[in-house]
């Protein structure tokens, strides 16, 4: 931050500066305060959850970690911020449950043991240990008492077991169809997992498979998964992201009778519209060429040229084939159709913008109205028929807008006139009428594709039998372990790599005892991280996946931090597994998580870190230079939670000092533990009660920058009554300092247990509890500062009226309003005249 000291520099000189400023710490030594404390907080263990009902609970998740190598700066972020909720709700007295585990199935601890020719569990393991040592040393406020890892049997016996009542409920089913497919990873795809066209985790492009699958009937549940939104108390993006991923469209199925001609096909074909209002302007049909019904429409006589299109149409990729400006290919099948409303023959085409897996996989083609459609019939020289009134003026091709109906109607019905919506309704209640169609709901979503043909997974715990099909394996036998596959015998071939592992392929059916075989697949990692905060809440239980009381007790979590990338994959699951597990009666929450909170991203210099680029920033580097606490707030000090921190424009150095500043009030204080609060300093004590009272409602509105600010007003001010104010002796002074320890412990818990400890407290500070904030303190002879950006008002500030220029300067660039405005330019001047107007000139 700017009021920090604002460094254009690279990160290595900055670190080196800086920590030769650090070195004259005037006693502050944040090397030894880690080495002090870390051993007396783990004696303590002060976060482990209380559950005794004695006070609200309150459940604080961050995301699942992931062990690959040790923490990054983004961890350090998400940690540090979440670490200030938390650690906020301890002090206010909450049962706070704050757990941490691993997400540890998955395919880069795979893909290091191909490498290196050893077991997943050694690469896996190996990491999990060195991040959960620098967790420790981060000072975070877990319970390490609940610590999971998904790869240990234990866990995943419960992933298998929950497998298993999802699919007594016939949630879990098994169907072929065309797959996204990654080449590379040599494994299927769920939808989810696909980002413009390419493999989420590698950015291999993705093809289509036919494969037989396991699938999760997500689909059931879209309905609820929206109207449950408004539970939510999320970023708006996150849900708008999930809204358009579930993408429910209002609309009608309309079937269109097939000419006698094609043989063997007599049932009508169905198409899902959204403009039943246009069906006058139907001139063609389109199927798509990879579907059943395009094989069944072809005629003896289309029959190459269909082949041919249908071979290209598969070669092609997704990207490809969802391309808006490509051209148009198709082929006609040599079918035709009739148009219910106008009679007309019309041709039946295939053509691969119209895909197989969404409505019906046929559309009737409007072309006076739909822009594909428009494209596709001028290619293929097929009939325009407007059907709505372009207004005045229209002079492009297909009118996608709102307007009259026109050329639409017969001996029965009339929709000329009518605007879309009236049209709509009409033109339904007469095909429901006549039998010819009915309104419905499509959704976009489709169900879960979860099986992968990778090694490192929960295994799939279905046996398949000859004569019995899909056997459950019994839950006393669960869980189905992996057998011990290393090195070479993981790599990717296309099968899953159990499936080379006959002696534990092989088996007897659980029904019959004839020879049968297990399923080879294991489950996308995604199903062990949709029930992991269940089990932190019971994590020794051995009667099932989670203790339903006291799940019951702690659920929803309360507060979920962690990264935006998950909007449409794991929160998305997770809110599909806890509604299908309230349905079965297993737990009383219909949604995982009531609040979210999505941290930026940590840059640096404009840029994502990437090996590529060299501007990678290493935690542990950092650490080594300014010290846990000076790293966490830089962390949090640098801006509204949610956007991205530069490092280059970062000052961890400036932290440092600032701590020291706040650690040397701890030994200046000369009032004993316990004296009167209420004879000290009126001005300091006002200072000190509104600080903490602000605090409170700026963390539970995320904005910690604030309060951090706050806090660096509040020392600046005990400061100065120490040194030309009413003294060391003040009993206002104790006051202030305790608040500042308190404030800080949130934050930079070393400091601030050092500093409890130097006032005379017994630690730990993290349990010190919430200053009382006094009413009668908080009403203030306040002045209104103003903040201007280049002459223009931005914000006003209430400030006390002998708010020092650099505390005012402080206060007015974390405002949010002044950050809004920068927009992420720095300053050129700041010019402050406290306690009535800053003026910054941007740079
Ligand atoms: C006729 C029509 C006329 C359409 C018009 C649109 C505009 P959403 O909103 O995404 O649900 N459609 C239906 N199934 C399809 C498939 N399998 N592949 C590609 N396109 C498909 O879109 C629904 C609309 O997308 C449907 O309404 C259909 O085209 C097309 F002026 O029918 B419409």
């Amino acid at each position: 931050m700017t009021s920090l000291g604002r460094r254009s520099t690279t990160v290595s000189e900055q670190v080196e500066h800086e920590a030769d400023d650090a070195i004259d710490r005037g006693g502050y030594d944040f090397n030894a305060m880690q080495a002090k404390w870390r051993p007396v907080w783990e004696k303590l263990d002060p976060f482990k959850a209380r559950d005794d009902g004695k006070s609200e609970r309150r459940y604080a998740l961050t995301m699942f970690s992931y062990p690959s190598g040790d923490l990054h700066m983004g961890h350090g972020e998400v940690f540090a911020l979440h670490d200030v909720l938390s650690r906020f709700w301890f002090q206010q007295g909450y049962d706070v449950l704050n757990p941490i585990g691993w997400d540890s199935f998955g395919l880069p601890a795979e893909n290091a043991a191909i490498k290196r020719n050893e077991h997943p569990a050694t690469y896996t393991y190996a990491n999990i240990e060195t991040q959960a040592e620098s967790i420790r040393r981060y000072a975070l406020s877990f319970d390490w008492s609940r610590r999971l890892h998904t790869s240990d049997p234990e866990y995943y016996r419960w992933t298998q077991w929950l497998f298993l009542r999802f699919f007594e409920k016939g949630l879990a089913y098994r169907k072929a169809s065309y797959v996204n497919w990654c080449p590379n990873d040599q494994t299927v795809l769920a939808n989810e997992q696909v980002v413009q066209g390419r493999c989420e985790r590698c950015g291999f492009e993705v093809t289509k498979r036919e494969l037989t699958q396991w699938y999760f009937k997500t689909t059931d549940y879209a309905q609820r998964l929206l109207d449950d939104m408004d539970q939510l108390q999320w970023p708006e993006e996150i849900l708008l992201q999930q809204r358009n991923w579930i993408g429910r469209s209002e609309g009608a199925f309309t079937a269109f009778e097939v000419d006698s001609q094609v043989e063997g096909r007599e049932e009508p074909i169905k198409v899902f519209t959204t403009r039943p209002d246009t069906l006058f302007g139907a001139t063609f049909l389109v199927v798509a060429p990879d579907s059943k019904l395009a094989a069944d429409l072809v005629t003896p006589d289309q029959q190459e040229a269909f082949d041919e299109y249908l071979k290209a149409v598969k070669a092609s990729t997704e990207i490809e084939r969802l391309s808006t400006d490509r051209e148009k290919t198709g082929v006609f099948l040599g079918s035709y159709a009739t148009n219910p409303v106008t009679g007309e023959r019309i041709p039946i085409w295939a053509a691969d913008y119209v895909l197989s897996d969404y409505g019906t996989g046929a559309i009737m083609a409007v072309p006076g109205q739909d822009s594909r459609d428009w494209e596709f019939a001028e290619k293929f020289g097929l009939p325009i028929v407007r059907t709505v009134q372009p207004e005045e003026g229209f002079d492009g091709k297909a009118f996608t807008g709102d307007g009259p109906a026109i050329n639409s109607s017969n001996a029965e019905i009339s929709l000329d006139g009518l605007g879309v919506t009236e049209a709509k309704s009409a033109i339904i209640d007469w095909l429901e009428d006549k039998g010819l169609g009915e309104r419905t709901i499509n959704y976009r979503l489709r169900d879960w594709l979860l099986s992968r043909q990778r090694y490192w997974g929960a295994p799939i715990p279905i046996i398949h039998c000859p004569v019995d099909g899909e056997v459950p394996v019994p839950d006393d036998q669960l869980p189905v372990e992996l057998p011990d596959l290393r090195g070479a015998a993981l790599a990717p071939r296309g099968v899953s790599p159990l499936a080379s592992a006959r002696d534990w392929v092989e088996v007897s059916c659980p029904k019959c005892g004839g020879p049968a075989e297990r399923d080879t697949d294991t489950m996308d990692t995604f199903v062990d991280s949709s029930w992991y905060f269940l089990r932190y809440i019971s994590p020794d239980y051995t009667e099932g996946p989670f203790d339903r009381a006291a799940a019951d007790r702690w659920m929803p979590t309360y507060q979920y931090v962690g990264g935006k990338e998950h909007a449409v994959l794991h929160l998305l699951y997770a809110r599909f597994f806890v509604k299908a597990l309230h349905d079965m009666g297993m737990l009383d929450a219909t949604e995982p998580f009531t609040r979210l909170l999505n941290q930026g991203q940590v840059i640096n210099e404009g840029k994502a870190m990437s090996k590529s680029l060299g501007n990678g920033v290493n935690l542990g580097d950092q650490l080594d230079a300014f010290g846990v606490d000076a790293v966490r707030l830089t962390m949090v000090f640098a801006g509204p939670p949610d956007d991205d921190i530069d490092w280059a424009d970062m000052s961890p150095g400036g932290s440092l000092k600032f701590l020291q500043r706040a650690w040397r009030l701890s030994g200046s204080v000369e009032s004993p533990v316990g004296v009167d609060f209420s004879t000290g300093d009126l001005a300091l004590r006002k200072l000190t009660h509104k600080a903490v009272h602000d605090a409170t409602e700026l963390i539970e509105s995320y904005r910690f920058n604030v309060m951090v600010a706050r806090t660096m007003e509040l020392v600046n001010a005990t400061r100065k009554a120490i040194d030309s104010g009413p003294g060391a002796a003040d009993p206002a002074v104790r006051e202030a300092v305790e608040a500042v320890a308190v404030l800080l412990s949130l934050v930079a818990p070393y400091t601030a247990e050092d500093m409890w400890e130097n006032l005379g407290h017994e630690p730990t500070v993290a349990k010190a509890g919430w200053p009382k904030v006094d009413p009668a303190l908080l009403v203030e002879d306040s002045v209104i500062a103003i903040v201007q950006i280049a002459g223009k008002v931005k914000d006003r500030l209430e400030v006390s009226p002998d708010i020092s220029d650099a505390d005012l300067e402080q206060l007015a660039l974390a405002s949010e309003a002044v950050q809004k405005a920068l927009d992420g330019r720095g300053t050129r001047k700041v010019i402050v005249r406290a306690p009535k107007l800053v003026n910054i000139v941007p740079a």
